[in-house]
């Protein structure tokens, strides 16, 4: 039987605020998206992951959704949607979109209905507690408590992000009713599959627990890891493999443990794929590396589970602005990225080689300090860039400096859309001298290896015979350059 599409997939994420604007509100939209399909195809990738679209009062840019099954208008409408799709699945791109369970906005009907009386008959469809019968667990962004008092009932709500962003209770089968009707409403709309937000903290013990001491101080968002998720993923897993044509969800477990992420892969009846973020944070380090590898072939090999590799997302400094702001390690790690084992995840504006853009105080919009990220893409070296305006939502990032950059990304998606070894094949560490890592790929007769020098001097690498399927910085005579990558294909 042939791999599931997803296995072999690369995923290029859209934050649609910041990819083009066309109707020149400042704001990046559907239509914009559209316009740019052909790029996208034209990279090489499998599929595109949208962040937030719809209905949103915007407290959290999307992630506070008013109305699940909606576009925004400031982003279009659901015909845009539908044109989009159609036009995606045309250049056969597989679209997937972000689903956020874990709460609304305080804004949907549900939490303003939910709110308004102790009697509600949506009283339950949230987290309210009497204000002494509430824990010790921190909001995200805020640095203060979870729990918001209401005036109006007497009673707190439970919010592990803004108070803008209420916690929904997946405890209660009516919410869990409502939420997959939203996923079949989408599901049959078209769409391959969902990115699913915070997906771990769906499940949540009604007594409560105060968090312990030591980690009282970290947002509860990223060590709550309640086994009542687990259910709850298994019967989401069902749904959507009740569907046809491969349709997956890949979750955002924001536990920064390799282990504990390996764990919704459940017995492969809960998440299709889980985000693993240890490596977004390691430093640029070869033997960081290495030790990323070795837990990811460690965690999800046993239990077969298909890894997953991302490099920036919206969330995060991009991956260039966090290794120095450095072209060369950006190449390399584009070469990094594209040969490990496993499904990878693509930010826009990578295969620019961009960089955050630096927002001064007065610009400042996000409550979680992620803009630098979230700038919007300069397409084109003239203002505005292709988009309408030159003042946006966000200032720009430093202009693209490597015309060849998305060269380098296209070179690396077609060599892994013909390699059995890169999209789908076994991954070996291999002795490398100091400050290098090297592995090899294999699938059948496909063998390829690929080597990173994460220093910044020439290494004598002693790789295999083999000719050089795509290469940054130098790779001659045995030596591999400063901050270098090679790929090979061997015998
Ligand atoms: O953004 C973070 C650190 O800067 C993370 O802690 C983040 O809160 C975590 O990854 C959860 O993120 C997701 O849910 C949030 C939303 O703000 C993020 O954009 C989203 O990716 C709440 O919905």
């Amino acid at each position: 039987m042939p791999e599931p599409w997803w296995k072999s997939a690369v995923v290029y994420q859209i934050y649609p605020r910041s990819l083009l604007d066309t109707d020149g509100d400042g704001v990046g939209d559907l239509e914009g998206i559209r316009r740019r399909l052909d790029h996208i195809a034209g990279l090489g990738v499998h599929a595109v992951w949208l962040s937030p679209f719809f209905r949103s009062p915007m407290a959290d840019f999307g992630y506070d959704v008013a109305d699940y099954c909606d576009v925004d208008p400031l982003f279009g409408t659901l015909a845009d949607f539908d044109r989009l799709l159609a036009e995606a699945h045309d250049r056969g791109l597989k679209v997937l979109i972000d689903w956020v369970p874990n709460h609304t906005s305080d804004q949907h009907p549900w939490f303003v209905e939910s709110r308004s009386s102790r009697d509600s008959p949506k009283r339950d469809w949230y987290v309210w507690r009497d204000p002494d019968q509430t824990n010790n667990w921190q909001a995200a962004f805020t640095g203060e408590s979870a729990w918001t008092y209401d005036e109006r009932t007497g009673q707190s709500y439970l919010h592990l992000f803004l108070p803008e962003q209420p916690d929904l209770n997946w405890g209660n089968p009516k919410v869990v009713e409502a939420m997959h009707a939203v996923v079949r409403f989408w599901l049959d709309r078209g769409v391959d599959g969902f990115r699913i937000d915070v997906v771990h903290a769906l499940g949540k013990d009604p007594s409560l627990p105060d968090d312990p001491p030591d980690l009282a101080t970290i947002p509860h968002s990223s060590t709550h890891d309640d086994p009542r998720t687990h259910p709850i993923l298994r019967d989401l897993r069902r749904l959507i493999d009740s569907y046809p044509g491969e349709r997956m969800m890949v979750g955002e477990v924001f536990l920064l443990d390799t282990t504990k992420v390996a764990r919704y892969y459940g017995d492969g009846d809960e998440l299709h794929l889980a985000f693993n973020f240890p490596p977004l944070f390691t430093k640029w380090d070869a033997a960081k590396w290495r030790r990323q590898i070795e837990r990811a072939q460690q965690h999800f090999d046993p239990i077969g589970a298909w890894p997953t590799w991302v490099l920036s997302n919206h969330d995060n400094p991009r991956h260039r602005t966090r290794y120095d702001g450095r072209l060369d390690r950006a190449r390399a790690a584009a070469v990094l990225l594209l040969t490990l084992k496993g499904t990878a995840f693509l930010y826009a504006g990578e295969e620019l080689g961009l960089l955050d853009a630096e927002i001064p105080p007065e610009r400042v919009v996000d409550p979680g300090g992620r803009d630098g990220c979230r700038a919007p893409i300069p397409w084109s070296p003239e203002p505005p860039h292709g988009w309408v305006r030159e003042d946006n939502w966000l200032p720009w990032p430093p202009l693209p400096d490597d015309p060849t950059m998305p060269d380098l990304y296209r070179a690396l998606l077609r060599l892994r859309r013909v390699s059995p070894a890169l999209s789908l094949g076994d991954i070996a560490l291999l002795d490398s001298p100091e400050g290098t890592l090297a592995y090899e790929r294999r699938h059948g007769d496909d063998r390829r290896v690929v080597a990173i020098n994460f220093t910044d001097e020439a290494v004598p690498v002693d790789l295999p015979d083999g000719t050089v399927d795509v290469v940054t910085g130098r790779y001659e005579a045995g030596v591999l350059g400063p901050s270098g990558a090679v790929v090979l294909t061997t015998l």
